[in-house]
């Protein structure tokens, strides 16, 4: 039974608050599914979005939420494979239009018609989702819904992000921002496909789990460290530095000097979307370096997959808080100071 009015934490106008309360629950359209939202993670983009930090407009009123892990409780004529009481996620990409350019070549992302969950089009701080039948996430009944939630931005985010780093089994990649939602996913992808760690973040918390949950070698606190740049490449077995730099900061001072102790022939991954921030590299150091310095944002349909495919096999532990719906203001709070080690899920029954 699918109720008329639903709980959902809802934003005005730009700037915020959220306000917790009951909305009306919609109809899926003939290419769509309602999920029935049991938990969603809280992702840095969404507090971007209160915030209006982006050069992209959010629709308003806004329902935030892009990691929406449930269960398909209704589905419009054309929506094949999926059927209701499957468990189904609600990602970033919430719909594209599968016949441009991008979409053909499988690059989604890339559409210029992309909807955008929880930015565009209404997302999964809310008890019952619409999303695209044709993007929605393809769940497994044993994986656990609450623990497979960040997977659905930060996991599929950072896989991508290594796969386009070119990395490969036993070199060593930097990651940082290590110590949040997205880097403590990318430490544990990273261990998974056989690749030494560098996490690099601040305070003892995040240092501890990384060490001893996330199963990095080193960890570089940046703001104690008297020089990042030195002691990122002295954590390498050679010392000439990592393969690869996974940048997952909100920052952009990090932007700035990963080319710097990244090895000869290796690649910066940009994922982190500070506001305002421009990239630097020094012209000299990067072209006698052979560096390269690239741009990854989320991934398609089977980058999705993969990445639940990971978490499924039991490869991907990254620890999470559950607090409820009604609590998103606190964890935007403590996301603004910095103070969350991993991933926040908010359980949208209380
Ligand atoms: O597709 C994409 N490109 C994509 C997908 C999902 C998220 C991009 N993002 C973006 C978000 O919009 C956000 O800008 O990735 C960024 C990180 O999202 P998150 O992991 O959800 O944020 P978080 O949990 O707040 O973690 C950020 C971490 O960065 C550390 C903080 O201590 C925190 O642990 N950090 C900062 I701020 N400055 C740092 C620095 N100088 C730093 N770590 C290392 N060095
Ligand atoms: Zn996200
Ligand atoms: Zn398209």
């Amino acid at each position: 039974e699918i109720p008329k009015m639903q709980w959902a934490q809802v934003i005005e106008k730009t700037g915020g608050p959220v306000e917790y309360k009951q909305i009306p629950v919609q109809q899926p359209g003939p290419d769509e599914v309602l999920v029935n939202i049991k938990f969603s993670g809280v992702c840095h983009t969404d507090l971007h979005a209160v915030n209006g930090d982006w050069p992209l407009p959010t629709k308003l009123p806004l329902v935030g939420g892009h990691e929406g892990a449930g269960v398909v409780v209704a589905k419009g004529d054309l929506a094949c494979d999926i059927e209701i009481g499957d468990y189904a996620g609600v990602k970033w990409i919430n719909g594209s239009c599968l016949a441009c350019d991008f979409c053909q070549q499988s690059d989604e992302p890339l559409c210029s018609k992309a909807l955008l969950s929880g930015y565009t089009v209404d997302g999964s701080f809310q008890q019952y989702c619409i999303a695209k039948a044709a993007h929605v996430a393809r769940i497994p009944k044993e994986c656990d819904l609450a623990a497979i939630s960040p997977v659905l931005c930060a996991g599929i985010t950072v896989y991508k992000g290594l796969k386009e780093s070119g990395v490969r089994p036993g070199q060593t990649v930097a990651i940082v921002g290590a110590g949040g939602g997205l880097g403590s996913l990318a430490q544990q992808y990273a261990k998974a496909m056989g690749l030494r760690v560098i996490a690099i973040d601040t305070g003892d918390d995040k240092k501890k789990m990384s060490m001893e949950q996330l199963g990095a070698s080193h960890f570089v606190d940046f703001a104690k460290s008297q020089n990042v740049v030195k002691d990122v490449q002295a954590a390498t077995p050679d010392g000439l530095g990592p393969h690869a730099v996974i940048l997952v900061a909100v920052n952009e001072k990090p932007f700035q000097q990963a080319a710097e102790y990244v090895r000869p022939r290796g690649t910066v991954i940009c994922i982190g979307l500070p506001a305002g921030a421009y990239l630097k590299a020094p012209v000299f150091e990067s072209v006698i370096k052979m560096i390269t310095i690239k741009g990854s944002y989320v991934g398609n349909r089977k980058d999705s997959s993969e990445a639940i495919e990971f978490f499924r096999r039991g490869l991907i532990k990254a620890p999470f808080k559950v607090v409820g719906l009604s609590e998103l203001q606190s964890v935007y709070d403590l996301m603004h100071k910095g103070q969350i080690a991993g991933r926040y899920v908010l359980d949208t029954s209380k």
